[in-house]
């Protein structure tokens, strides 16, 4: 690479939990293998070019705190190749083995779709020759449907037909580059399908419009040969009031409802499930629950503010609790962390995007050696296991083999007489946890 971007940032090293060097990783350690892998490879982490790498700092009462050098001057695309570049020298400094964008954070919108289009195709050739450099690899793309004024009603689910084509027009390019980059993975977040106010919308059809969308980019993916995994990432509400892939749950019935089971997964952000009233946890619960734990966004909100805040995660039991969810799983596949995640307004300097990730990194490895312990040690599961042992043998067991039937269960009941009254003993579970977490 010609420049350094960041000079004053060197390769972070680990240097163990001792240590108090702010530019070393205290507890991810790239290259230290454990079960046959690399912490690099189990862990997986990923870069957000739309937070690092295009977040200024603005919010919805100020304009943009954060100039990087790379910003500085220069026409759009001589901005968008030094940026790429700054990314990807970021990226090896942190060693973090992947990196997401959205189709418009690496490249300017032209004068219309052709030229805009061709910008794309550019970055992306640029980008492919940085990927090969580095080693740093595409976890997912996604295209940018919410950004442009004509997505200010949707855009799957726009009332207008000519914004539809114009979206899957986009969503057809940004695939295209997610394959040609080796993307393992691609994400669908629907930030404006969903509505302000019922008055104006026909929900019915939006949400036949939204699955209409989804088939055609499974059925692309199938004609150009794209083997990652789809994901869709819930989220509850902002920038709409409602949004139709509001959180796990509502995203597998609207997957079963449309035959798209199949072919997605969920990406789960933390301070998306928070802001529907749900913990990192439970979100990752009803997903793995059901076979379709895809990906993460690595992040955290904030419990007095009312919106997706997207800090950078700290916090340790929650995504302990979080991780432990996920392996007991089985882990994510072909997903990974990604550290959806911006700066506070006044984080102005270079450094403290380092710092953030150093953070958030050592975070997530943290916790994650924690939840290994706990899986391993099995406190946890030999509780819940004896919790349900009514029902490995049995009237309990029938009942889960569908093998009885009501009036025998009302014989039984007079039988057995009143059910003894058992402990759910949390505050003893409560205690172990934090014997992990804080030893
Ligand atoms: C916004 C979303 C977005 C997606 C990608 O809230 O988290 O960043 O991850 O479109
Ligand atoms: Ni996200
Ligand atoms: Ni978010």
């Amino acid at each position: 690479m010609k420049k350094a971007w960041f000079p004053k940032i060197p390769v972070i090293p680990f240097e163990g939990p001792e240590s108090d060097n702010p530019l070393a990783f205290r507890h991810y350690n790239p290259d230290e293998v454990v079960d046959g892998k690399t912490m690099k490879e189990h862990l997986r982490f990923s870069i957000a070019y739309w937070h690092s790498f295009r977040g200024a700092g603005t919010d919805p009462f100020g304009g943009p705190t954060i100039c990087r050098t790379w910003e500085a001057k220069g026409k759009p695309m001589e901005v968008a190749k030094k940026r790429l570049e700054a990314a990807f020298e970021f990226f090896t400094k942190l060693s973090s083995p992947y990196y997401c964008f959205h189709d418009r954070d690496i490249a300017p919108e032209g004068k219309d779709l052709a030229e805009t289009n061709r910008n794309l195709e550019e970055i992306a050739g640029l980008a492919k020759e940085l990927q090969k450099a580095t080693g740093v690899k595409l976890l997912w793309g996604t295209a940018n449907l919410f950004s442009h004024a004509r997505y200010m009603c949707g855009a799957a689910t726009n009332p207008d037909a000519a914004v539809f084509v114009h979206a899957a027009a986009q969503v057809k390019q940004a695939l295209d580059i997610t394959k040609e980059l080796g993307g393992e993975n691609y994400v669908f977040w629907g930030g404006r399908e969903g509505y302000e106010t019922l008055l104006n919308t026909d929900l019915k059809r939006e949400m036949d419009h939204l699955a209409a969308f989804l088939h055609l980019a499974v059925d692309y993916a199938k004609k150009i040969g794209f083997k990652g995994q789809f994901l869709i990432e819930p989220k509850p509400k902002e920038p709409t009031k409602h949004q139709y892939d509001f959180d796990v749950a509502s995203g597998i019935a609207f997957l079963r409802t449309y035959k798209l089971e199949k072919h997605f997964k969920f990406n789960i952000e933390t301070n998306h499930a928070t802001l529907a009233g749900h913990t990192f946890q439970h979100e990752l619960e009803v997903a793995g629950g059901a076979g379709l734990l895809g990906s993460v966004d690595a992040n955290q909100g904030d419990t007095l503010l009312g919106w997706d805040t997207d800090q950078f995660p700290t916090d340790l039991k929650e995504i302990t609790l979080g991780m432990y969810t996920i392996l007991k799983y089985g882990g994510l596949g072909s997903g990974g962390f990604n550290f959806d995640a911006k700066l506070r307004r006044p984080s102005v300097d270079p450094i403290d995007l380092v710092y953030a990730h150093i953070g958030g990194m050592d975070t997530f490895a943290l916790a994650w050696k924690t939840a290994r312990r706990l899986l391993k040690d099995g406190v946890l599961a030999a509780f819940v296991k004896e919790r349900y042992a009514s029902y490995d043998s049995g009237l309990g067991r029938e009942v889960e083999k569908g093998k009885t039937d009501l009036e025998a269960l009302a014989k039984a009941a007079l039988k057995q007489g009143e059910p003894e009254s058992r402990s759910g003993r949390q505050e003893y579970l409560e205690n172990i946890l934090n014997r992990y977490l804080y030893r």
